[in-house]
């Protein structure tokens, strides 16, 4: 069974593991060996003191090597900060985004296959290709964009600014999704979509991390019209975000900070959107009237993602859904 997951960074990392242990789990059983594929968000990445920095397929990667720092949520395990130390004696890069000396290797890694002429998707594969991941990483583009944030008194900043300098408490009047008008999402990732059994978005940011998976021209068509089922895990419990943040960002473009809120801005396929269904925690199971209503399956389940077992069974859950859809 092929399974495609679109994903950011730190939630969708670890739900990605978790649908990693929940198909090796069920490997017990009979089905021929799953095939993974993440389409990673590529619109947080930034060049920054000369290197290409990619947070999101870092973080899954670091994350599925069991590389990652579990604690801080972004950068690899260990790591230690004395580049950025003297980055910051020079006055060089930004001094409120630290760069770890092992993570700067990969920045390091990617900066060179990329001026080789290798585009991000071989670059990933090479990168990647170090640990047995067990899940194959797409950038959902090769072609660089942005996510851009335009603050109610007017000023535009990469979203890594307003999110690491600012912490996501400047007033946002507008999320950019810079040059994605220009992009392409890559064959891969169109493949990807179209030949999975099951296609899965990622308890992710649904502004920041999977909206500009679907700006990307035809990435929102190819959902709407594949055979595979298409199946949501909210971002939201209880009416808050379970990490980063989804709120300023939902509120920014006036979406309640609601699971039932974030499944309807996706809408139901049968009405045009993309969702065919679409899991809540099991503290949300009043909201599941309303979601299906609008013509989306809805499944209260156990929603926080703990450690591998909270994972893995959630992982299970989106799976269960979306083969019954
Ligand atoms: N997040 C922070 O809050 N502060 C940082 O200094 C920081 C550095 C950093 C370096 C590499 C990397 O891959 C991620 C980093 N992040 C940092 C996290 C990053 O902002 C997030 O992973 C996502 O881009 C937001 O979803």
């Amino acid at each position: 069974m092929r399974i495609t997951i679109l994903s950011g960074g730190v939630g969708g990392a670890r739900f990605i593991r978790g649908v990693r242990e929940a198909c090796r789990r069920s490997l017990a059983g009979t089905s021929p060996k799953d095939e993974i594929t993440a389409i990673v968000n590529v619109s947080d990445d930034m060049w920054l003191t000369g290197l290409r920095i990619a947070p999101d397929l870092d973080s899954i990667m670091y994350t599925l090597a069991g590389e990652s720092d579990e604690e801080r949520g972004w950068g690899r395990v260990g790591d230690t900060s004395r580049v950025s130390s003297e980055l910051r004696a020079n006055g060089v890069g930004w001094p409120w985004f630290t760069l770890g000396d092992l993570d700067i290797g990969t920045h390091l890694s990617r900066t060179e296959l990329l001026r080789q002429g290798l585009t991000l998707t071989e670059v990933t594969a090479k990168l990647t290709s170090r640990w047995p991941l067990g899940v194959t990483l797409l950038p959902a583009s090769d072609d660089e964009t942005e996510t851009h944030v335009r603050t109610d008194n007017g000023a535009i900043m990469h979203f890594q600014e307003w999110w690491t300098r600012h912490r996501a408490r400047l007033p946002v009047a507008e999320f950019i999704y810079s040059k994605v008008e220009q992009a392409r999402p890559t064959p891969n990732v169109l493949e990807a979509i179209r030949s999975s059994s099951l296609v899965l978005f990622a308890p992710s940011n649904p502004i920041v991390s999977i909206g500009p998976i679907l700006a990307l021209p035809g990435i929102a068509d190819a959902i709407s019209e594949t055979r595979a089922p298409v199946v949501g895990v909210s971002p939201i419990i209880s009416g808050s975000v379970v990490r980063g943040m989804a709120d300023a960002c939902l509120s920014a473009v006036g979406v309640a900070t609601a699971a039932d809120a974030v499944a309807l801005r996706y809408g139901s396929r049968s009405g045009g959107g993309l969702l065919d269904a679409w899991l809540i925690d099991e503290s949300d199971a009043a909201l599941a009237p309303d979601i299906e209503r609008a013509g989306i399956r809805a499944a209260a389940v156990p929603l926080w993602m703990r450690d591998l077992d909270t994972s893995s069974a959630l992982a299970s859950a989106a799976i269960s859904v979306g083969l019954n859809s």
